[in-house]
Formats: C-alpha cells, structure tokens, sequence
C-alpha cells in the first residue's frame, strides 16, 4: 500500500474479555513494551506461540492472579505488533488489579477498536475485513456470524479488488487510446470499449446486490409496520417478538412512538419498527407519533401495510399514504382473518392474509421477508457488508453510468478516463486507502517501452 502510517510508539493494554465474572479473563497487550511487560508481571516472556502457567505479581513480587501467557511477537501477530496476553481468572477486581499493573509499566489503556486499528494500519487486515470482526463480534444469528466470518477471511475484499482490477484494466485501454491518437488506431470505434463497459457495469450491479444482502445479514433487515390505526400492528410485533414489546388495546390511537424489536426470524435478522396508525388527528401527541412513523419509512427495507381484512387498504384510500404507492418496499397484509374467514397466508395478489390473534399466516410473512432479504431457501449472503460499502459501491455506479454517457454520446475519452478513475477511487475506500502508484504501474508494464 502506498500510504504510510507512522508505528505507534506506544504500548495498549486492555481486558479483552467481556465484563462480569467469568471463568477466563484476558488481558491483551500490544506495542513495544510486550516483552518487558512479561518480565516483570511473569518473571521471563515465554517462547513465541508456547503457552506458559505463571504466577501475575505485582510491583512487590506478590501473586495477583495466576494464569497462562502466551507472547505473539510482531509482525506475525494480530495487531502486527509484539503482543501479550494474561490469561488469569475472569473477576473484575482481579482483572482490573493485573490491568492496573501493565499500566503501572508504562502502557496506555487502549481505546475501544484500537487493537484491530492497529492490525490495519500495520495492514494485517483491510478495511472492510476490520469491519468484519466487529460484525462477527456483533453477529446475532449463525448466518450473519458465517457471513462475517467470510468477509473476515477477505471474501468480501477479494471481490471488490477483483473488480477494480477489472475497471483498471479497462482504464489502461482508454488511456492507451488517448496516448495513441495521433496514430491510426481508433481504440474507441471498434465497440471493444462500449462492450467491456457495459460488462463492468453488469458485474457492479450483481456486486451490489450481494453486498446488500451482506449488508442486511451483518445489520438486520428493517421492517416498517403502518397502516390505520387498530389494526393489530403492535399485535404483529409482539407475536413475531415472542414478548409483549408494545402495548396493544383496542382503542385506535394506542401506539404513539415508535418501537424497535430486534428479532431473529429463521435465522434472519429483523429490526422491527412499529409505528402510530397513520391518520388525520387533532391530537397533537398522535400527530408527533404519525410524523415519526413516516420518517422511519425511510431508511427502511421493508414496509409492511396492514389492514383489516376484507377492508380496502389505507393506501388506496388515505391521501395520507400517497406517498407509498408503487413503491417496491411494500408488502400488504390483511390482518383478523378470524373475523372475516378470510385466506390465511399468501395470496394471488402476494399479499398476506393473517390472524395475529390466532397466530395464523406467521409463517407465510416470515417466508416473504426471507425473500426480500434475498435469503430465501436457506441461501446465504456470501460476505458481510455495510452501508458504506454500498455507498460506496451507488457513487460507483453512478460513475460508471456516467463513463458510459461520455462514451456514447460525447465520445470522449479524457472524460471516460475520469469517470472509471473516480469509480476506482471510490471503491478503493472500501478496502483501505488507493494507491495511485498501482495505476501508474499497470499502464507501464502492459505497453512496450519502445513508445
Ligand atoms: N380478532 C382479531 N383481533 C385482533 C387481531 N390482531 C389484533 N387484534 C386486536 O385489535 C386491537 C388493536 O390491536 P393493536 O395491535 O393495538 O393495533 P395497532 O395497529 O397497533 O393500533 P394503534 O397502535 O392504535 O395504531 C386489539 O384489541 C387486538 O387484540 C386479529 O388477528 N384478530
Ligand atoms: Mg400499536
């Protein structure tokens, strides 16, 4: 990489396990001062990778703890850095007496992700796969933990350098056309651009839908529940939670601020988002609550639009919801099917009939979530991901789309360049930062040095 980060100097320390009793605390140990730290808490540093049972003692050679240390030393570590770490017993006060010690010896205790930081800056992992250990750590279902964990072994970053290479290589070609067009060669004429462009933007296009589906497995898939009021929507997000989250009466009006539920649905991760029954209301706390029913649409994946079975849908008919119509994030759901004898679960029209009460069609909704999150028949995301990478990934698209309009309609290829370098470049804060080194390199070693 063609960015330099200074070596940190100093030496962090912190408990790396999880606070609370345990039976194992750790303490873990990066920088310099790893070796030195061991020969006075331990009385000697073990040999690399060995684990050694010793006794922890203080600055008066007295026991605090007992335990086993195993040394790490850079750049093979985690961090990249010499690296030590205490494994005695997990209880705060003992923890917190051998931490104190390793600061007494001159370390600094380490900020929240610094350990990881580290392992980047020293180029241990990249971006997106430093992100992934927090995912893993985060993960709340098997399937965001695998996918984490794919991401973590670089599946994610080897896919978007793939595809950096590809628009590299196309850049190359370009720029070959701009050096080469006081000659007879005409790079742009022959389609071969236009074809591989359009490729290009195919492959971003299937990276992006992956990445989303990386992205709802690491952050969960935001369900939205709205419709009128009292139709059952608090009802819904207590039986899909399996607890009384919401309070659920039969007064209309009931829910005023909006709820969240995490929930795991067959393995798919849910954020549930509950919301005040949309309507026309005098009453200013309900108005606050509409209001913030619709600004959670937004950032949402999944808008389910109760009803009352049998009764239009408040799309149709409530002005209130114009706003929704046609818009791909809909799912429409019939609810109290008990009172209308209504069809339970999926229907031609892909709505959904159920009856909250009875627990009836659960299934059908779980299985058409599944489908949304692009999960559906047990099929999971290859890696994990994150909105900035698909940030990341939109403004690379745009840049592409772009690319394209300067081929086709201006025919110039200087602005074509631009535009596959800005897409590069902003791929390129996926992984880490870009090295423009890489570029020049590449179009040095594919021509030949006669020109
Ligand atoms: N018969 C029947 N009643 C239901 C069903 N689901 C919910 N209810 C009842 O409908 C009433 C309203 O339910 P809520 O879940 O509070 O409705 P809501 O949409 O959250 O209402 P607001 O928060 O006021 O917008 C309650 O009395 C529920 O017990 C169902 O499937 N069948
Ligand atoms: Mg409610």
């Amino acid at each position: 990489m063609g960015f330099a980060v200074p070596p940190s100097t100093d030496t962090i320390a912190a408990i790396a396990t999880a606070p609370g009793r345990g039976g194992v605390g750790v303490i873990r140990i990066s920088g310099p001062l790893a070796v030195s730290v061991a020969e006075a808490v331990v009385g000697d540093c073990p040999p690399p990778r060995h684990a050694a049972y010793r006794r922890f003692v203080d600055a008066h050679r007295e026991a605090i703890d007992s335990g086993l240390v195993l040394y790490f030393p850079g750049p093979a570590s985690y961090t990249g850095e010499d690296v030590l770490e205490l494994q005695g017993h997990g209880g705060p006060v003992v923890l917190d007496a051998v931490l104190a010690r390793v600061l007494d010896l001159g370390c600094r205790a380490a900020e929240a992700g610094e350990f990881t930081r580290r392992a980047f800056e020293n180029q241990r992992l990249d971006l997106s796969q430093a992100e992934a250990v927090a995912d893993l750590i985060d993960a709340d279902s098997l399937a965001a933990a695998r996918a984490a964990q794919r991401s973590l072994s670089g599946a994610f970053s080897r896919r978007i350098d793939a595809f950096r290479d590809e628009l590299l290589s196309l850049r190359t070609w370009v720029e070959a056309s701009i050096d080469f067009a006081d000659e007879d060669i005409d790079f742009l004429a022959d389609g071969e651009v236009a074809r591989r462009l359009s490729i290009l933007l195919q492959h971003l296009q299937e990276l992006r839908r992956q990445t989303d589906r990386g992205r709802v497995l690491a952050e969960g898939l935001r369900v939205a529940i709205v419709g009128a009021p009292n139709v059952g929507k608090s009802s819904l997000l207590n039986a899909l939670a399996g607890h009384d989250a919401a309070i659920v009466t039969e007064i209309a009006g009931t829910t005023r601020d909006v709820l969240r539920e995490r929930v795991v649905l067959d393995g798919l991760s849910v954020l549930l988002l509950d919301t005040a029954g949309i309507r026309v209301t005098d009453d200013p706390i309900e108005q606050i609550g509409v209001q913030r029913a619709w600004a959670t649409l937004d950032d949402a994946d999944v808008v389910l639009v109760m009803s009352g079975d049998g009764q239009p849908s408040a799309i149709e008919t409530d002005s209130a919801f114009e706003r929704l119509r046609g818009d791909p994030r809909l799912l429409r759901l019939h609810n109290k099917c008990d009172l209308t004898a209504g069809v339970v679960g999926l229907r031609d029209d892909g709505s959904i009939g159920l009856s909250v009460l009875q627990g009836q069609g659960l299934d059908a909704l779980i299985k058409a979530l599944q489908q949304r999150a692009g999960l559906e028949g047990g099929a999971v995301g290859e890696f994990s991901a994150r909105r900035r990478h698909l940030d990341a990934i939109d403004r690379a698209l745009q840049g592409l789309e772009q690319a394209e309009i300067q081929l086709k309609v201006h025919q110039a290829p200087e602005l074509l360049a631009e535009d596959l370098a800005l897409a590069n470049r902003v791929l390129g804060e996926i992984n880490g930062p870009v090295d423009t080194e890489t570029l020049l390199g590449s179009i040095f070693s594919s021509f030949c040095v006669g020109k």
